[in-house]
C-alpha cells in the first residue's frame, strides 16, 4: 500500500512539475532520430507581437511547425487557432506571436512530417 502512495504521488508530482515547467527556450529538443529543434523570441516576450524563432539541428524541408496559443486563465479569449511558422531566409521557423495583454500565456508547439505529427509540446510564459 505504502509503494502505491509513493508511485502515485510521483506521477502527481512529475504532472505538475512537466505542467510548470513547459519547453525550456534555447534548448535543444528531439524531433526525429537526428533532428532537433530550439525556439527562441527574438526580443523578451512583452505585451504586443513578438516574434518567436525555432531553428533546426539540421536543414530539413519537409518539417512544418505550427502554433496555437491563448491564455490558459481566459481560455478562448486570445485562441490563435492554429496558425503555421513561415520560413526566414536561413531556413528557420518564424511567426509573429501577438500578446494581446499581460499574464499567463500558453503556446501549443506541433511539428509535422509528410502529414504524420512528429512532436507537440507546450511553452509557457507569463508576461
Ligand atoms: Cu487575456
Amino acid at each position: 500500500m505504502k509503494s502505491l502512495f509513493v508511485a502515485l504521488f510521483l506521477t502527481v508530482l512529475t504532472a505538475f512539475s512537466a505542467r510548470a515547467d513547459g519547453l525550456k527556450a534555447k534548448t535543444d529538443i528531439a524531433l526525429t532520430d537526428g533532428v532537433s529543434f530550439n525556439y527562441s523570441f527574438v526580443e523578451k516576450p512583452k505585451v504586443g507581437d513578438v516574434i518567436m524563432k525555432i531553428k533546426l539541428s539540421k536543414p530539413s524541408d519537409s518539417i512544418q511547425a505550427f502554433a496555437e496559443y491563448d491564455m490558459p486563465s481566459m481560455r478562448g479569449h486570445h485562441a490563435s487557432g492554429k496558425v503555421a511558422f513561415k520560413r526566414n531566409r536561413a531556413g528557420d521557423f518564424v511567426l509573429p506571436i501577438h500578446f494581446a495583454m499581460p499574464g499567463d500565456w500558453e503556446i501549443k508547439l506541433t511539428f509535422e512530417q509528410d502529414g504524420k505529427e512528429l512532436f507537440a509540446g507546450a511553452v509557457e510564459l507569463n508576461i
